[in-house]
């Protein structure tokens, strides 16, 4: 499925813009939601008061979550190809926001490719991370140069933005000789001591640099990492207790969703295998994230009516840990 990216395609990739600004809008995805789309069996945990997707008036994908101030921030592309398709069409990335992971309110487009002057298109895989009371927004998109996919980042001042190119050049340029081929799915995580953590990468290549305080450049050369079995994309890192988890996109498309964890955010890795099964969109990208004491993971399927491989929708569940750390298998709920 390496076809569902290609240099040829770059063209596809710049041609729609964004759309009329959106205002805020809340909704609920509960259970009566349900019986207005569909019938569908609904095997939702007793407690469980969401129901997957749980966003339902566009299609998006690539969710990354911040969680500020007790309130959940979800950031996510949104899918606008048309329903027959043959690539990714993103333009900007949608803030989402909850207080009780049921109802969502959607803040609209806060970022687009089109906001950095360097780039035509494709708004990728993204992360918006905290440090210092500033929002650091570190998203792949396409590169106007003779690179094909280069890291940018923006800043904004609260988790709504506005957000604004932070360096005006991208922060990993894929023309660099050490970035990967394909230079996509960035993830950043600030450790208790205070150093920053990049990771990055796609087609089977997973690079790492340390970011510098300023957290919009690198403090050292970038590096590749191996050793983490079926590695294909979207890295993301997160800690719980002193343990650190790097999850991935694993075995290409379709992929699962494996992980190794550390005592420390830069390894060495042990590979403890799949958390996260097959989705119906042969992408698979992931978000852990804490919640008022306990642990969820956001990711996307092609659930929704209307969906496919490039229109996709996020969804959410619980993730529960054994004693000893590991992360149990994601037990997938649906009900649409
Ligand atoms: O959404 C475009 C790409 O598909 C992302 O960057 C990958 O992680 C995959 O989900």
């Amino acid at each position: 499925m390496d076809e569902l990216r290609t240099p040829g395609r770059r063209g596809v990739l710049k041609a729609m813009g964004l759309g009329a600004a959106v205002a805020a809008t809340t909704f609920t995805v509960g259970p009566a939601a349900h019986a207005a789309v569909s019938a569908r069996p609904a095997p939702r945990q007793a407690d469980q008061q969401w129901s997957n997707p749980i966003i339902r008036h566009i299609h998006t994908a690539d969710p990354a979550v911040l969680v500020h101030q007790d309130r959940v921030y979800l950031y996510a592309g949104r899918d606008v190809a048309a329903p027959g398709a043959t690539d990714f069409l993103i333009n900007d990335w949608h803030v989402f926001s909850s207080d009780d992971l049921t109802t969502w309110t959607d803040h609209g487009p806060r970022l687009s490719w089109r906001d950095f002057s360097w780039s035509d298109g494709a708004a990728y895989a993204s992360q918006c991370v905290e440090r210092d009371g500033r929002f650091y927004w570190y998203v792949p998109i396409a590169d106007r140069g003779p690179a094909w996919f280069s890291i940018g980042v923006a800043v904004g001042d609260s988790p709504l933005g506005p957000f604004r190119d932070a360096r005006g050049t991208p922060l990993v340029s894929g023309s660099d000789p050490s970035a990967p081929t394909l230079n996509i799915d960035p993830t950043v995580y600030v450790d208790p001591s205070g150093r920053a953590h990049l990771y990055w990468g796609s087609w089977w290549e997973l690079r790492y640099a340390p970011l510098a305080d300023d957290m919009i450049s690198l403090a050292g050369p970038i590096q590749t990492i191996s050793g983490l079995p079926g590695f294909w994309e979207a890295p993301f890192l997160h800690r719980r207790n002193d343990l650190y988890y790097l999850s991935y996109a694993a075995g290409g498309n379709p992929a699962t969703i494996d992980y190794a964890t550390s005592s420390s955010p830069t390894g060495p890795w042990t590979f403890r295998g799949t958390v996260n099964g097959r989705v119906s969109s042969p992408t698979n990208h992931q978000a852990f994230f804490e919640f008022r004491g306990r642990w969820y993971i956001a990711y996307h399927t092609s659930d929704l009516p209307g969906g496919t491989q490039f229109r996709r929708s996020v969804c959410l569940d619980r993730v529960e840990y054994d004693a000893a750390g590991l992360m149990l298998p994601v037990q997938q709920t649906r009900q649409l």
